[in-house]
């Protein structure tokens, strides 16, 4: 299992990459990524000091595989997840015919009234299957999964792109394509 410190890098890692480049005093190229040694220095000053092995393997141990390393371990960005802008070029893939979102009651009626919006984010993040959704859903309490159609939606138009951990990527799911289940 992972350490109390590596959870704690990654969670840094997360904030940075993705959300607060700004914070960690690193700078994110318009691909997401960053210089290892920059978050190295980052997470010295943060009280976490690392090595360039300790970074490789919270990247390797990472549950979802947030994070890749590039460049001969010089680089490291976060695969998905920003609300800082980034342009990751995920490859538009033709999706299954249904995908999956895990949410809570609370945002129900919102999301049955305008759709899924990627609210903070950059795209409305889906899941490939129910436990995947459901797991995202628990994170804000009893999950609700919803059923989204997204073979119909690409049939109409809409383009999904496919992150390289999995995560499939869509602009808005209208409530047309929703389904609970
Ligand atoms: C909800 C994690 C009101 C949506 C996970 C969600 C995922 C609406 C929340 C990844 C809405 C946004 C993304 C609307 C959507 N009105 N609420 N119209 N449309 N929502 O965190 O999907 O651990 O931005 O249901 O595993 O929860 O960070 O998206 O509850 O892959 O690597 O607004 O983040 O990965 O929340 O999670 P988020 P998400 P990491």
């Amino acid at each position: 299992d992972k350490t109390p410190h590596d959870r704690r890098i990654s969670k840094a890692l997360s904030f940075w990459l993705r959300h607060d480049p700004d914070a960690g005093e690193i700078s994110v190229d318009p691909m997401g990524w960053a210089e290892v040694d920059s978050v190295l220095q980052a997470l010295e000053r943060d009280g976490l000091p690392s090595t360039a092995e300790d970074l490789a393997r919270v990247v390797a141990d990472s549950d979802k595989n947030r994070f890749e390393l590039a460049a001969d371990g010089q680089l490291i960005r976060a695969r998905q997840g920003h609300s800082i802008p980034v342009m990751l070029k995920w490859p538009v893939t033709k999706p299954p015919e249904n995908l999956f979102h895990g949410t809570v009651k609370r945002f129900l009626s919102a999301i049955l009234a305008e759709g899924l919006r990627p609210m903070a984010r950059h795209h409305v993040h889906l899941s490939p299957d129910r436990d995947t959704a459901s797991a995202v859903g628990a994170r804000r309490g009893k999950p609700v999964i919803l059923c989204i159609c997204s073979g119909s939606m690409a049939a109409d138009g809409h383009q999904f792109r496919l992150s390289g951990n999995g995560v499939w990527l869509t602009d808005h799911v209208p409530q047309a394509y929703i389904y609970r289940s």
